[in-house]
């Protein structure tokens, strides 16, 4: 076998290795490891690091206790009972990817190779291990293209239409900012580290508010919490552009030399009152007005989006609107004055070096993971039927919408299923092979980030544990024993780092690898916060060059940024957009659609825990301690309404299914409203159901956006 990496551990020394946080989380924090004899004995944040600060979160502080976790998967396991019953024998490396490859030859000569579909997201995001690491390996296969479409890709579509795809406002010059809206994101928990500056603004005067359905930690702490029915959020966002317009608060010179479409623009909001935003939104007209004088009055303000605001029927045109929003009142011209959403943007990461998307075959199936139930069980009709799945970085089982119908369809005996792995999981469980994963200490890596402007290398601290291997080593395994002989098969990790990023890029001036490796991490190479207005003059990366109120790219129709299916672009034009931003209302809701309503009167919203990685860290002791048992956030009215006490098993419902939780009486959320987080893996479950039983398939209007808030149940005692 291959060595897994390529940086060398000395096991006798004492020493401090520079390590980068792996997970899918905006603040990729800078750690520290300190390694003794050969074992991490302590993980903490590099004080040294502006974002970091020296602080990790409560779900990565104990990292160690994952990395030497007694139920890490440490060997490959073929499956010895029933699909889901957890009995597993180890096996060799080889006689695994023996089978793996005679399983995949065979399957493809009979069924064609588009039997055979990957699923994967974003267990790490290390641009070596993360996203793109399966692609060439699968496009090579010519298996079907996997559709990633859990998060962003409605937001980036909407965002990339109206402003292009820019990093928009530097989160360190939040700092800078006098009016700070915070809106469906729940910074204390999900961009811990974005906090301080949002705090050091409100020190300088700045106003906070949050929009959101629920009086969250992050609500609770700002200055105004507007709490909106789910989903309504595109009323809010229009209606404040109708007050600014009205009331003369625009930036007259910004909109004539910056921004195109403004005419239209006016004419379609002219309709979105704040008096018809009220009944759609629960928000008083007269909340709304004070909120557009203030946004627009206070400059520079600053909009931050969640990633939440994409999930339901119109998320897109949500985000459409509210893009355009810093151009109708000139909020570009200082720091801090914008839309922030993700700086990833700003990182020349090559990503063509990992998709390889020249690899794919044109006019190739896709098919979008949230319909993987669907995929394995005849619902989508697919000629070739899917009788191969090759899981890594993801746990649909927990993820995934429409989770009876997955577990259906991973029970099946005629399916052939590889899920590599650190843990475990209720993936896992259903694999008839299970690989070891390495966690981040035991590879290198080098990572870009959603969250700040900072490049971070990860140095691999400590040998791989057992027999597990990183991603890329996985993959190289696989491909040499499928016969693949291209050069892309047989980079090691240190060449991929050196193909990470386009390193001539103005972005990248005074950054090498060796730098990197040095010193951890290192600020991109674009102005300091202070300054960092990259749209004071325009300079949108859109076919005008200024921010599209009417927006050019609309006229292809709806469609899904490479980034988000494979590497591909080739698929039939979308359904048409309209160019101009519109409300559209969430498809399940008493105004839509009030026969569901009537029988399924409460919201869902299935929003991050606290203390887990979606469903990453769900498994551990001390991270299932800190959460506590799954429960559901009602209102005192709803809670009373249904006999329900606090603590109460409750059972929530629809037509998709069910799941068992215990009742927690809020006046938190919105009456109408329930919440409960993601992550629980469902064998801890009560009546072996997660969320993910009830929440729909159906995608947003842009970007094949999930619409997890979008979503009517009824809650009653178990
Ligand atoms: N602790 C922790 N941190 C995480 C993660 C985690 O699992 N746990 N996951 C990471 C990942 S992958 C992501 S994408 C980010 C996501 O981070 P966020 O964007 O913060 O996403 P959520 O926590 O899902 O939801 C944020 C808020 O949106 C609200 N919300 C839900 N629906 C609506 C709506 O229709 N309108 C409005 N206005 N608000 C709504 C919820 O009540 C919630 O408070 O977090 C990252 N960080
Ligand atoms: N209802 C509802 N559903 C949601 C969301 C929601 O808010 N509500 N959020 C959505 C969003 S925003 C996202 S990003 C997705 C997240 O979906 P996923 O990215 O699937 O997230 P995780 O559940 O953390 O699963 C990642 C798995 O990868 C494994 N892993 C970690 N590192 C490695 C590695 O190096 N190699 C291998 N082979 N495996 C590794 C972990 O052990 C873990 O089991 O979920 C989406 N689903
Ligand atoms: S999960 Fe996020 S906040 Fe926690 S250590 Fe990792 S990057 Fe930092
Ligand atoms: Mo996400």
């Amino acid at each position: 076998m291959t060595a897994v990496a390529d940086s060398p551990v000395t096991p006798a020394e004492r020493s401090t290795v520079r390590a980068a946080c792996p997970q899918d989380c905006p603040d990729t924090c800078a750690m520290l490891v300190t390694v003794a004899e050969g074992k991490a004995v302590e993980v903490k944040g590099d004080p040294d690091h502006p974002f970091t600060n020296g602080g990790l979160c409560v779900k990565v502080n104990n990292y160690l206790d994952k990395v030497y976790d007694p139920g890490r998967v440490l060997f490959p396991l073929r499956r010895t009972g029933p699909k889901g019953s957890g009995r597993f024998e180890r096996i060799t490396w080889d006689a695994a990817l023996d089978e793996i490859a005679a399983r995949f030859t065979a399957i493809a000569e009979e069924h064609g190779p588009e039997a055979i579909m990957p699923v994967s997201y974003l267990g790490t995001q290390g641009i070596l291990n993360g996203l793109n690491v399966g692609d060439p390996f699968f496009a090579k296969l010519g298996a079907t293209v996997a559709e990633r479409t859990y998060c962003d890709s409605g937001a980036c579509t909407a965002y990339a239409m109206t402003i292009g795809d820019t990093a928009g406002v530097d989160p360190e010059s939040l700092v800078h900012s006098r009016f700070i809206l915070v809106w469906a994101c729940n910074i204390m928990s999900t961009n811990l580290h974005l906090w301080p500056y949002i705090a050091e603004a409100r020190r300088g005067g700045a106003k906070v508010v949050v929009v959101d359905p629920v009086r969250t930690r992050t609500a609770a702490a700002a200055d105004q919490h507007i709490a909106l029915r789910p989903g309504t959020d595109g009323a809010l966002a229009l209606a404040m552009a109708n007050v600014i317009i009205t009331e003369g608060l625009t930036d007259d010179d910004y909109i004539a030399n910056h921004t195109v479409g403004y005419d239209a623009f006016v004419e379609r909001v002219a309709q979105y009152t704040p008096e018809w935003a009220e009944i759609e939104t629960g928000v008083p007209a007269d909340t709304i007005r004070t909120l557009a004088r203030e946004y627009a009055g206070a400059q520079p303000s600053v909009i931050r989006i969640g990633v939440a605001i994409e999930r339901h029927a119109g998320g897109g045109q949500t985000v459409r609107a509210l893009a355009c929003l810093p151009g109708l009142v000139g909020a570009w011209r200082k720091p801090g004055g914008g839309i922030l959403q993700l700086p990833l943007w700003a990182f020349p990461v090559n990503w063509g070096a990992f998709m390889h998307p020249e690899m794919l075959t044109p006019g190739k199936r896709v098919v979008n993971q949230f319909q993987l139930g669907e995929a394995l069980t005849g619902g989508l009709a697919l000629d070739p039927p899917i009788t191969a799945l090759m899981v890594y970085n993801s746990n649909p089982v927990v993820v995934c919408p429409d989770q009876d119908t997955l577990i259906e369809g991973l029970k099946r005996d005629d399916l052939f299923t590889v899920v590599s792995e650190q843990f475990m999981t209720d993936t896992a469980e259903y694999a008839d092979i299970v690989l070891p994963a390495t966690t981040q200490l035991e590879q290198d890596d080098i990572m870009f980030s959603w969250g700040h402007l900072y490049v971070t290398y990860n140095h691999r601290a400590i040998d791989p544990i057992g027999e597990a291997v990183p991603n890329t080593e996985l993959f190289r395994r696989l491909a040499a024993r499928m016969g693949y002989t291209e050069p892309v098969f047989r980079r090691t990790d240190q060449e991929m780092i050196a193909e990470a990023f386009d390193w001539s890029h103005p972005h990248m001036a005074g950054i090498t690898v060796e730098s990197l490796k040095e010193r951890g991490w290192q600020r991109l190479n674009v102005a300091p916060p202070e300054s960092y207005a990259p749209h004071a003059e325009g300079n949108f990366p859109t076919a005008s060059g200024k921010a599209e109120f009417v927006a050019s790219a609309a006229a292809g129709g709806n469609f899904v940024l490479p980034l988000f299916r494979q590497g591909s672009n080739d698929h039939q034009p979308g359904q048409p957009v309209d160019p101009l931003p519109h409300y559209i209302p969430p498809r399940e809701s008493v105004h839509t659609d009030p026969e569901l309503a009537a029988r399924y009167p409460l919201n869902l919203l299935t929003p991050k825990a606290h203390a887990y990685l979606n469903s990453s860290f769900g498994n551990l002791t001390f991270h299932r301690q800190v959460q506590k048992e799954p429960n559901v956030l009602i209102h005192p009215d709803d809670a009373a309404a249904r006999g329900i006490g606090d603590g109460d098993p409750v059972r929530i419902f629809n037509d998709r299914g069910e799941f068992t939780v215990l009742a927690k009486i809020d006046d938190a959320v919105l009456p109408g409203v329930v919440v409960s987080s993601l992550g629980g893996w469902r064998k801890h479950s009560k009546a072996s159901a997660t969320l993910a039983a009830v929440t729909p398939t159906a995608f947003a209007d842009l970007g094949n956006a999930p619409t997890f808030s979008d979503t009517l149940v009824e809650v009653e005692i178990a």
